[in-house]
């Protein structure tokens, strides 16, 4: 008999029950009869973590001992979820778990249920680490994640009176069973000062900053758990804490009172996510946030190199490679420049050849409100070494790279400075970034040739091999295997179980797409999905569905260039239909969203508003015959997505071409099946190379024709005059239909729409919106048409594995080699 490997999982059913048992009196303290659920699922989380923590020490070790190259990715956001059904997953104990959970009388969907989601990023940009590091750990690469502990993660969305309502969310207010606390890892972080001179003995010029006060940054493991388990690498949060360094000053000169609130400023920075995605918020305490975590990931990078390598820095570019996720981790570059330069003594030059070979960025959205600018004066208080340092970044950038290539140009000089002036004079983070990274990367095909030609097309002319691409991917372990166990199990049966790994393999299942048989246990599948849908959606709104009829989904945060407004427009459109006519021919669809809207961002709640308004009126007009409804699912979020997206029969990604950067959604979604209506955008388009176009709905406005009608002028006006069924929905706005007795409540849509120009094209591409799903309800109405294009969608999907985007990251920008962990 062949004896196991040192990486196999050693558990079996009695163990594990035998394990949770012991952990549920020894590390809970309490007992079978007495045990709440969220007990029984602490317990069970710390059974898994004996398998965790082995494997993550066997990963340090080996990692030390190989002293690889290794990757460490800077991410104000980690958009993770829920762990326990991920771990068990990947550590292959989901099923011995679940039988030896019903053993004991209980059941491990319910306990994982008890798990808060940890909902430490706003949307895309921050699953998309998430899946990254998934990734990562699968694939066997050095690897670790840097991000910031948040106490309160993104807002609990509430809904009252159909109004978006934020509520704090504390997802670790009872403890989490998934993190380790490593005091033995804390840093010290200096901030505000001044900067000093001096003039060394033997000459040279050197500069000391004297920080005004220290912050201390305590680092928080989240194990990592590649599938297969045979990898665990961490993904390490900081939490700051107010330092001794500062407290006894105050406290010695008497003023407890002072030190309580050095202490509460302290803690304050790591206290909570901004709630903002895709825009800036310009705010002191997110640029302290920002260097905060990137000086303690600095700091924790050098330790661990000098551990390998003492203070011979020749090798530190090798070794190290630190990818950039947006330009919020930036000041990571001049953070480098000034430990090496100012602490470790090295040359300028010899300093930034090594900043340069490190330091990689990747741009996740083109909207210029999201790239960062922060105040020189801000600057100069917070951080005033670093301004000097991006001073002269900045100089000699001009002088060696500008100049030469565009002589005695001012003009282009003033657009490629990392300084902006101005009335208040700004540090751009973007150009810092591409000016000191050796690749910067879109996350689409489509995106990355605008972030080159309209974003940055000098420095591509100054660096024309540094602007690249990698599409975004997403782990098939957790959207397809976890969330879709039945369709996950079909595959298993026909393709083998090697497809979380290689997804390409799907690919086979296309020859099954005509097979009737097949099509209909695939259609069983959906169906099933979407009566569990069914459940929860009553569980949450109280609204009746019903699986008959088109799951039509729309998940992601609410922005006007995302077009809610569009598909909304599009239902009331349907409803006028159906009321002017009761026997309208279209199959009965449900229109569900998923939105959680920045708090600043007023149409974007009045956009919610309308949305629930809208819901309501349409849902109890019993003249539709039920043929119409309309859910908004509060307080969308990973957990919530994992059960919408198995259901979906049709993807919404209709956002006006050249502004969604990627999307991800789009892919989990046609990867369970469903078939998506969406624009020539983002991995839209790519989407549609793989599935084939025949098999999307695709409609409106290409990124050509778009940058076309806005520079001849746009005028939303033509739109509302020439199509009465715009006018007719428009005007509906104005009226008291969907809140009686409150007539204008929903005017600042119309508004947007018309006298506010209309920026994101929506009346110019909703009659193709409409016609793309005249052309959705047709090919529903033929059950076996249907079932073939969910099942191509499903089966071409292989592209946007998030492991592919990983090894695309390593040849283009890592260039990392694998460690296995024996
Ligand atoms: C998002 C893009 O909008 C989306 O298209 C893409 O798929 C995703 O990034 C991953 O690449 N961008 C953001 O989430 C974003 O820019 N957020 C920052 C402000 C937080």
């Amino acid at each position: 008999m062949a004896t196991k490997k040192k990486t196999d999982i050693l558990l079996d059913k009695e163990q594990l029950k035998a394990s949770i048992i012991r952990h549920l009196r020894s590390t809970l303290g309490t007992s079978e009869e007495k045990a709440s659920q969220e007990s029984w699922w602490k317990a069970t989380a710390a059974a898994v973590n004996e398998q965790v923590y082995e494997r993550l020490t066997r990963t340090q070790q080996t990692h030390l001992k190989q002293d690889t190259r290794a990757i460490h990715y800077l991410s104000a956001e980690f958009l993770m979820g829920r762990l326990t059904s991920n771990n068990l997953h990947n550590l292959s104990l989901y099923k011995v778990c679940d039988e030896a959970l019903a053993d004991l009388g209980l059941n491990l969907s319910d306990l994982c249920e008890c798990e808060p989601d940890m909902a430490l990023g706003n949307g895309g940009l921050g699953r998309l680490a998430a899946c990254f590091i998934d990734s990562l750990a699968t694939l066997s690469y050095p690897a670790i994640g840097y991000g910031i502990h948040y106490e309160h993660g993104l807002f609990r969305q509430e809904i009252q009176d159909g109004r978006q309502i934020e509520r704090p969310d504390s997802w670790r207010e009872y403890g989490n069973p998934w993190e380790i606390c490593r005091p033995e890892s804390v840093q010290e972080i200096p901030l505000y000062g001044y900067v000093e001179t001096v003039f060394c003995d033997d000459g040279h010029m050197k500069k000391v900053w004297h920080a005004g006060r220290k912050i201390k940054g305590v680092p928080w493991d989240i194990p990592v758990v590649g599938f297969g388990g045979h990898t665990v690498n961490i993904l390490r949060l900081w939490e700051s804490r107010a330092s001794e360094f500062f407290d006894w000053d105050v406290f010695n000169a008497g003023g407890y009172l002072d030190s309580q609130a050095e202490k509460a400023q302290a803690e304050t920075i790591s206290k909570v996510l901004y709630p903002n995605d895709e825009t800036e918020a310009g705010k002191e305490l997110r640029l302290i946030q920002q260097y905060f975590f990137c000086a303690c990931s600095i700091k924790d990078i050098m330790r661990r190199y000098k551990r390998a390598h003492g203070n011979d820095f020749s090798h530190f570019a090798d070794q190290i490679a630190i990818q950039l996720n947006d330009t919020h981790p930036t000041i990571a570059i001049p953070e480098l420049m000034r430990v090496l330069v100012d602490e470790e003594d090295l040359q300028w030059e010899k300093a930034w050849d090594i900043c340069y070979r490190v330091f990689a960025y990747t741009n996740h959205t083109l909207l210029p409100e999201a790239l960062e600018k922060w105040a020189v004066y801000l600057f100069e208080r917070v951080l005033p070494r670093h301004l000097e340092i991006i001073y002269e970044i900045n100089s000699r950038f001009l002088s060696e790279k500008v100049e030469p290539m565009w002589p005695g140009n001012d003009a282009i000089k003033a657009k490629l400075s990392i300084i902006e002036e101005g009335d208040v004079r700004k540090v751009r983070m973007g150009n810092l970034c591409v000016i000191g990274s050796n690749k910067v990367n879109g996350v689409a095909e489509v995106h990355s040739r605008l972030v080159k030609e309209d974003l940055f097309p000098e420095f591509d002319q100054i660096w024309p091999d540094k602007l690249c691409n990698v599409t975004n991917g997403v782990t098939p372990r957790r959207w397809l295997l976890a969330c879709n166990p039945e369709l996950a199990a079909l595959y298993d049966e026909v393709v083998g179980k090697e497809w979380p790994l290689k997804l390409d393999l799907l690919r086979s299942v296309v020859k099954f797409a005509d097979d009737k048989a097949f099509q209909k246990q695939f259609m069983t599948i959906k169906r099933h999905n979407k009566e569990k849908l069914v459940e929860v959606i009553k569980a949450e709104t109280g609204i009746d569905v019903s699986a008959e009829a088109i799951f039509d989904i729309q998940i992601k945060r609410l922005h006007e260039y995302k077009r809610q407004q569009l598909n909304l427009l599009h239902i009331m459109a349907l409803y006028r239909r159906l009321l002017a006519d009761p026997d309208y021919d279209m199959h009965p669809r449900v229109f569900i969203f998923g939105s959680k809207a920045a708090p600043g961002y007023k149409l974007a709640k009045d956009i919610i508003y309308a949305i629930n308004k809208v819901a309501e009126r349409v849902n109890n007009d019993v003249r539709i015959k039920g043929k119409l409804k309309v859910v908004f699912m509060p307080n969308y979020r990973v957990s919530l997505a994992e059960k919408l997206i198995p259901a979906a029969d049709v993807s919404e990604q209709i956002s006006t071409a050249g502004y969604e950067a990627s999307g991800t959604g789009n892919m989990k979604m046609a990867l369970n099946g469903a078939i998506t209506i969406g624009t020539l955008d983002g991995a839209n388009i790519e989407i549609a190379e793989e599935a084939g176009e025949e098999n999307c709905a695709i409609f409106g406005l290409t990124v050509d024709e778009v940058k076309a009608l806005k520079a001849r002028g746009y005028n939303p006006y033509d739109f509302y005059y020439a199509n009465s069924e715009i006018k007719a929905v428009l005007d509906w706005f104005d009226t008291d239909y969907f809140t009686p007795g409150r007539p204008g409540e929903l005017s600042s849509i119309k508004r947007a729409l018309l006298d506010g120009g209309d920026t994101y094209l929506a009346l110019a591409d909703f009659a193709a919106y409409s016609e793309a799903h005249r052309k959705i309800d047709t090919w529903y109405c033929d059950p076996s048409l249907w079932a073939k294009k969910a099942i191509i969608n499903s089966a071409t999907m292989g592209k946007f594995n998030s492991d592919r985007s990983i090894e695309d990251y390593v040849a283009r920008i890592w260039g990392l080699k694998s460690c296995k962990v024996g």
